[in-house]
């Protein structure tokens, strides 16, 4: 069967945003930071002015009209990232501040669940956010954490991962696309080898979310977790998606308001799912935004996206690679849009401040992933990572400025 092919028109899409349209130091903006933070669209950009200028109130506890309309706007926003993420049940998506603050739930939740001897597994891949949270778990439970290795290429070891699994592992923690070189990780796999001993899979879904579309019930993921300002939503919330029998089991993680079915000073009994992890008020207006840049994606729609994305990942590659002794780091047949890289022995911030001159946005650092830099034996890369708004134009001057940027500190 032949495959529909989606017209796109990047030269549109990029009207949707006002942000690209500025200058950085005199030249127009090129924006290359997308795994840091998207880009937001004029739609939610109106959705966040709407609500603030039009129904801006507390939810879930007023009778009055304003209150009544937040509430069916955020719990319309909930239903809106069910349906993206294929929940069984709206009440298994819990709106959070991001993606650390829904490990983190996770994490401290796990406290009363494990024993000292315990196994919990990992990945060399993670960002500090998939990592800290369970070592500080560790730390109060003692149970024991293990390391899925990587290789050269930036992919798992699988094999190993095989080795570590045992009846003693009781949760595993991997991201479906590493943040600092893009390798996306086989987590059909790495779930159902930890279903086969028992074990339950988080996966964190930052990185993966701006480029696929993930489907939880058929992944069979435990929990999935990701936030809005990867996806060209607002900062400061996100989701924990949790299968209802795992959320029933975790305990809450804050007490407060809202999160309460009955409170006396003897005892206090909790509310159902999902309010029992939502304490206090909410990002109201980062929910119904969320729920705007998803409609907003897919309408756009994620295949297409990944697609052009994919285009724009070929072609910097080619183009990077031209320049001498530039390496890329993470070279696996399977990435998003993402390119980690040093030239020669340059520092990557002294080419990123010269960059910048130029107004193109990278990150340069260790980009909250130390383990993977230590691998490496390098202090950090320089990070290009694209979205769907970007463009080959922009990769060509991306290009021009490393050049330039090469010959001043060489
Ligand atoms: N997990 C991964 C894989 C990430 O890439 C990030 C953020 C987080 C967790 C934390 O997300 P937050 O929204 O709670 O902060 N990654 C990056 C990055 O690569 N550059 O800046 C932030």
């Amino acid at each position: 069967m032949q495959k529909e092919i989606v017209m796109f028109d990047v030269h549109k899409i990029r009207e949707d945003f006002p942000i690209l349209q500025r200058e950085v130091n005199g030249k127009p903006l090129v924006y290359f930071d997308n795994a840091a933070t998207s880009q937001t669209p004029q739609v939610v950009i109106d959705a966040i002015v709407n609500y603030y200028s039009t129904y801006n109130a507390n939810i879930h506890r007023g009778v009055h009209t304003l209150s009544q309309e937040a509430t069916d706007a955020y719990e319309i926003a909930r239903q809106k990232v069910q349906a993206h993420f294929n929940a069984q049940h709206a009440h298994e998506i819990i709106l959070t501040a991001g993606t650390t603050h829904s490990i983190n739930i996770v994490a401290s939740g796990f406290t009363s669940l494990l024993s000292s001897g315990d196994e919990i597994i990992v990945s060399a891949l993670e960002h500090h956010s998939n990592i800290v949270p369970w070592q500080m778990l560790c730390e109060r439970t003692g149970a024991v954490l293990k390391v899925i290795p990587m290789d050269e290429e930036g992919t798992l070891v699988l094999d190993t991962y095989e080795a570590l699994l045992s009846e003693k592992t009781k949760l595993v923690f991997v991201n479906h696309v590493s943040n600092a070189l893009g390798t996306i990780n086989p987590i059909e796999t790495i779930i159902t080898q930890a279903h086969a001993v028992g074990a339950a899979v988080l996966i964190d879904g930052a990185q993966s979310c701006p480029h696929i579309k993930p489907d939880v019930q058929a992944l069979d993921a435990d929990f999935y977790v990701a936030s809005a300002h990867k996806l060209c939503g607002p900062t400061g919330v996100g989701v924990l998606y949790g299968k209802e029998e795992w959320l029933h089991k975790l305990p809450p993680y804050q007490g407060g308001g809202e999160m309460i079915d009955q409170v006396t000073f003897e005892k206090t009994t909790y509310a159902g799912l999902p309010h029992k992890f939502e304490a206090g008020t909410p990002n109201i207006c980062g929910g119904i935004a969320f729920g705007a840049a998803l409609d907003y994606m897919n309408a756009i729609g994620f295949e297409s996206i990944a697609a052009y994305e994919h285009e724009l990942l070929t072609y910097a590659t080619q183009q990077l690679l031209q320049i001498e002794g530039l390496k890329i780091y993470g070279t696996s047949a399977h990435k998003t849009a993402v390119i980690s890289f040093n030239i020669d022995n340059i520092h990557p911030y002294d080419v990123g401040t010269i960059v910048d001159k130029l107004g193109i946005a990278v990150r340069t650092g260790h980009h909250c992933a130390q383990p993977i830099m230590d691998f490496y034996k390098i202090p950090g890369t320089i990070r290009a990572s694209f979205s769907f708004y970007n463009t080959k134009e922009e990769i060509d001057a991306l290009v021009t400025a490393l050049q330039k940027a090469k010959m001043m500190l060489s």
